[in-house]
Formats: structure tokens, sequence, C-alpha cells
């Protein structure tokens, strides 16, 4: 991980679906010790504090289930200019906030990229693919919808206008267990690396990750995790709107993370969905709060940098 400076953005968005709660996240990340757990790992941080949403414009949805549309554009501007600013310090966390913060956080996380002429990439950990335009979302739900719009997929009408969008193939989601059939038509006919459980439970999740890792450092490239708290089993971290059974285990996911470290790759982060008013005593924000300081380098036993780009 490059410099030491970590900056953290509390994004209190809960815009991004019709169940309220997420705003309350970032103060959650706060009480469960984000800050003092980072600091003891070495890193220097600046807490930001939690950002609001600038003015909100005037916008009317294509689609009439689309649910707090202005205020979602509003969030992706403010995301956009606040995260690329912090990228220039040190490495941003975004914490959330639901789903819906990534249109931002992740899209000015590109221009940075493109600004330091770095192929960006993005590693999506999730239940969900997120993948639906407006137009083809069921829910009317935002938060359903980032890697369609980061991926520059048509129906973002009234949105920011990105001049650079994600590559597709550049994108890789791990942890898929409930895709729609809309998704599932657009995910076919694009690149998007995807794993679902079933792929994580025949391989283990250790080999697609590598994999992937592989293509970033060969191609030395800045890379964004996206953590969505339905990633993770909901016996492991119930505070979420949406959970789905069968998500990953509380080693598979702190493997993830440590491999994330030991690969150096990583270059920002969102930790999104966390609802604390469904937690049973802080659990979920402190599962999230320990992933985040394995992805910093906790370990039990110092390890030889071993490079898992290779080893898998
Ligand atoms: B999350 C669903 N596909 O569009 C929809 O939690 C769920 O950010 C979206 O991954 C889940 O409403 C969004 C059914
Ligand atoms: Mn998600
Ligand atoms: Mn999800
Ligand atoms: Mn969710």
């Amino acid at each position: 991980m490059s410099g030491t400076t970590t900056i953290l953005i509390g994004a209190p968005v809960d815009c991004g679906k019709r169940g309220k709660g997420c705003l309350m996240g970032p103060d959650a990340y706060r009480v469960a010790g984000i800050k003092e757990i980072l600091t003891e790992l070495g890193r220097d941080i600046r807490d930001l504090g939690n950002l609001a949403p600038g003015p909100l414009p005037e916008v009317t949805p294509d689609n009439d289930r689309i649910h707090a549309m202005a205020e979602t554009v509003a969030w992706t501007r403010t995301l956009m200019q606040a995260g690329r600013d912090a990228a220039k310090l040190g490495f941003p966390i975004f914490m959330g906030g639901d789903h819906a913060l990534a249109m931002g956080s992740v899209a000015g996380m590109i221009q940075h990229a493109a600004d330091l002429g770095r192929p960006f990439y993005l590693l999506w950990l999730d239940a969900h693919s997120d993948f639906h335009t407006p137009q083809s979302s069921g829910s009317g739900n935002l938060h359903g919808t980032p890697v369609a719009y980061l991926t520059g997929r048509d129906g973002f009408a009234g949105f920011p206008t990105l001049d650079h969008y994600l590559e597709p193939s550049h994108t890789c989601m791990i942890g898929l267990r409930s895709v729609d059939p809309a998704e599932r038509v657009a995910l076919k006919k694009s690149p998007v690396r995807r794993y679902d459980m079933r792929a994580i439970d025949e391989t283990g999740i250790a080999r697609p990750l590598g994999d992937f890792l592989a293509e970033v450092e060969a191609a030395n490239g800045m890379l964004h995790v996206s953590l969505d708290v339905d990633f993770l089993d909901p016996s492991i971290a119930p505070a979420v709107g949406t959970t789905v059974p069968g998500g990953a285990t509380f080693r598979e996911a702190h493997l993830v993370m440590e491999m994330l470290h030991d690969s150096g790759l990583v270059t920002s982060l969102d930790l999104v969905e966390l609802n604390p008013f469904m937690d049973e005593r802080g659990k979920t924000a402190q599962l999230m709060v320990d992933l985040t300081a394995s992805l910093f380098g906790r370990s039990v036993f110092d390890r030889p940098t071993l490079n898992h780009a290779r080893r898998f």
C-alpha cells in the first residue's frame, strides 16, 4: 500500500433504496474504532467527517419507479469531487452509506487514475451485481445500478457524464448469488468478470482473486475495492437490508482482505450497505472494521511479502 495517509470520508448516503438506516454507517465505523485500529497499523488518519450532498438538481427520471434520483445525482457529484481531491493526498476510505455512493466514489477514482495515466480496476464484493440501468430496475432502487453507470451503459440521463468510464473487462465481481434476469442478460454480453458463490465453493476464493490481482499487477493498475456488507453471510453480518443466505464466510472474507493487502495494489475502498439499525450489538460494524484492518496489514504472524497475484 503506497504512502501512509488514509482519508476517512463519511458518506451517509441513504437514498439508494427505500429502507432507511445506512446514514448511521459512518458513525458506527467510528464507534467500532476504525481510526484507532488503522492508527495502530501505522496509518496516518485524516477524518473528513460526514459529507452532505450538494444542491439538488431538477431531474425527472424516465422510469417513475426510480427513487430519490435528484439526491443520488447530488451525492454522485459531491463524492466524485471529494474522492478525487482525497486521492491526491492518500488512500480514501468511503464509509457508507448505501451502495449508490459508489456512483460517486468510483467515478472519482476513475478520473484520478486517468489523471495519473494509470489503468483503473474495480473489485466488487457483493451478493448482487448492481448492474441494472434505471430502466431495467424492478425496484427503482439506485443502489442496484452503480456498475452499469460506471461502465457507461445507456439510460443514465440526468446523471453526471464522465470523462472516463470503467472498462467492463477491468471489473471483477466476487460473491454473486442474487442477480436479476435483466442483469444476467446484460452481464452475459459483457466482459465483466464474475464469480458466483458456486465458483467459490468449487475452487476456493483465492483462485479467482489471485487471477484478477495478477492482471492488475501486470498492468500497473490502480485498484478500488467496493465491499458491500451483503457479500458476507448474514449469520456473521446481519446489519443489512438485503440479506441473501450463502455468503462469504468469516475466513473467506479475511483471506480476500489479506491477499489484497499482500498484493499492495489497492488504492481506495468503499464500505457500504451497513445498516446499524439492524445490527446485533455492533457485530457487523466490528466485522467490517476488522476486515478493513486485514486489508491494511493486520495478521497473526508477519509474513514475508508473498505475491498472491502469482501464487494462485
Ligand atoms: B446492493 C435488486 N437487484 O435491483 C434491486 O445491496 C437488489 O447494493 C439490489 O447490492 C441490491 O433492487 C443492491 C433486487
Ligand atoms: Mn451492492
Ligand atoms: Mn448487495
Ligand atoms: Mn444491499
